[in-house]
């Protein structure tokens, strides 16, 4: 269904990360369903899959579950590298950088993630060979990955930089995905793993992963396809406010995970040692921020989709063709399917054309 003149290498890399997400339902979700069934025979027909009392395997069980469960986290965090890869350039008035490395490391990404489920139970009594290509695959995600953090950098370098809303979480993510990325890399190496398995550095790495860089990238589409969508502008003092809390917040929360899990406190625990208290304290503190910090974001939300101004059909001068509608976009989305002529990320560094401040991008 794509437009005429939409070629693969036309799409935006938000329909690639799209692709390479759903490849990974696709082909890996079955297995979780197929141990889902097997463990409800187990649980209410007497049969034996998983218990070792009669001969079954509960390995067999985490194998099932991991090879779905470790492609989950990148079938969520694709779509928001999507979203930064639509955010980055429209904001620094850059074409992405590396379009083509982008969107072939998202297959990249999809392709690499659904070989390395091992390095979950690599405390699980796993033969040593598997340990070590499933060590190796691990680190491998990093190339991929890692073009996509260079192309953003490389693509933020030189721009000219508005620093609104939808952007500043855009850097925060990508930031924040950057400490992820190494603290993973660290997990993914057997010796440390085992050294901190089942302890809070492990809390702490996925937190920076689903939310620092999933949640952030969540807000950072829903600030930037909000006019698109409602066709109203947020206010944008207030996303400001919410961006400001949201980063220094998580950081508070999460950060402190990761000392902590070195210094050895287990995770899924009712209580600690005093040792663990100073850490703790500010984690705690950091949650209420953390969670205070959304009521600025439900409130301009509300209050902007019912009195917001009118916003214009492309108040950020994005080139993606959903702008080049109305907002909202009619029923039908386009009177004539339109043709693609020009490549994405079409942004040119001398465009005079400012992005509007969104009080002047809204029409009476
Ligand atoms: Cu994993």
């Amino acid at each position: 269904m794509r437009a005429p003149g939409m070629t693969f290498f036309r799409m935006p890399i938000f329909v690639w990360t799209f692709l390479s997400s759903q490849l990974l339902q696709l082909f890996c979700l079955p297995s979780l369903t197929g141990a889902l069934i097997l463990l409800f025979f187990d649980l209410s027909f007497g049969t034996n899959f998983f218990k070792p009392s009669g001969n079954g395997d509960p390995i067999l069980y985490q194998h099932l579950f991991w090879f779905y469960s470790h492609p989950a986290v990148y079938v969520m965090v694709l779509p928001v590298f999507g979203v930064f890869s639509e955010v980055i350039p429209a904001f620094s008035r850059n074409p992405l950088y590396g379009y083509r490395s982008v969107a072939i490391a998202s297959i990249g990404i999809a392709v690499v993630s659904s070989v390395v489920w091992v390095h979950h139970m690599f405390a699980s009594a796993t033969p040593s060979w598997m340990r070590m290509f499933f060590m190796v695959t691990t680190m491998l995600v990093a190339v991929p990955t890692g073009i996509k953090e260079f192309a953003w950098t490389a693509t933020v370098w030189r721009g000219r930089l508005h620093l609104l809303t939808p952007m500043l979480f855009a850097l925060g993510g990508v930031v924040m995905f950057l400490f992820a990325g190494i603290t993973g890399i660290m997990l993914g190496s057997t010796p440390f793993d085992l050294h901190v398995n089942n302890t809070y550095f492990v809390v702490g790495h996925f937190h920076y992963v689903v939310y620092n860089t999933i949640t952030m990238g969540i807000f950072a589409g829903f600030y930037f396809w909000f006019p698109k969508i409602t066709g109203r502008m947020y206010a944008e003092g207030w996303g400001k406010i919410h961006f400001w809390l949201t980063f220094i917040g998580a950081n508070l929360t999460f950060f402190p995970m990761h000392p902590l899990g070195l210094q050895g406190m287990l995770r899924r625990v009712s209580s600690y040692d005093p040792q663990y208290q100073g850490w703790n304290i500010v984690a705690s503190l950091g949650s209420f921020l953390l969670g205070m910090s959304t009521l600025p974001f439900i409130a301009n939300m509300v209050v902007s989709l019912l009195r917001g101004p009118k916003a214009v059909d492309n108040p950020w001068h994005a080139t993606g063709l959903e702008w080049k509608t109305s907002s909202p976009p009619p029923k039908e989305n386009f009177d004539a399917i339109p043709l693609v002529t020009e490549p994405p990320y079409h942004y040119n560094d001398n465009d005079p054309a400012e992005i509007a401040r969104p009080e002047a991008a809204a029409q009476e």
